[in-house]
């Protein structure tokens, strides 16, 4: 794995479990070729977890920019414990980066803010397409799917916790 400053990740703490979780996958449909890769990083992270393969839901949208409207379509759904937004916003490729990644984000803050439900953030918004390869590596790599695969659990489970 690239090596990241202690304290920089998102490490699973001890004994979280994924097993009975029902996570939605969003997936923006723009640079889907780094996209797909978050997805098997989600795949991978999940499965680490337990989390059942058939009790993930995957949709796609067009773009970043309807990743909260797809996030909060899955969260009001009651079908979902946690849902995760992957996503890829390149700034050198992107005349209107900053609204598109600005937008992406808020929208999710609010999502789960206004619904109770978690929505993991997996959306690269980088200078240029190495580093997007470089956040969305394969097994063994960094990849923020795997990131957000964890977040999503924790979170959820955070949640069933006190609820009432
Ligand atoms: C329009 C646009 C542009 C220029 N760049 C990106 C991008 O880098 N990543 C991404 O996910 N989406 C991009 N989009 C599409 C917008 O997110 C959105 O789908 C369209 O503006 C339609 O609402």
């Amino acid at each position: 794995m690239t090596a990241r400053a202690q304290g920089t990740d998102a490490s699973a703490p001890a004994g979280l479990s994924g097993v009975g979780l029902r996570i939605g996958v969003v997936r923006a449909r723009w640079n889907s070729h780094i996209v797909d890769r978050l997805a098997a990083g989600v795949g991978r992270g999940l499965a680490a977890l337990g989390v059942d393969p058939g009790d993930v839901i995957d949709v796609t949208v067009p773009g970043s920019f309807e990743l909260p409207m797809g996030a909060r379509i899955l969260a009001s759904s009651g079908q979902v414990d946690a849902v995760i937004c992957l996503g890829c916003v390149i700034r050198g490729e992107t005349t209107h980066y900053e609204l598109v990644a600005g937008e992406a984000a808020a929208g999710i803050q609010q999502v789960q803010l206004s619904t109770g439900v978690p929505v993991a953030f997996g959306i690269l918004t980088t200078e240029d397409e190495a580093q997007a390869r470089a956040r969305s590596e394969a097994a063994g790599g960094h990849n923020v799917g795997e990131d957000a695969a964890l977040v999503a659990v924790e979170m959820a489970r955070l949640a069933h916790r006190f609820a009432g």
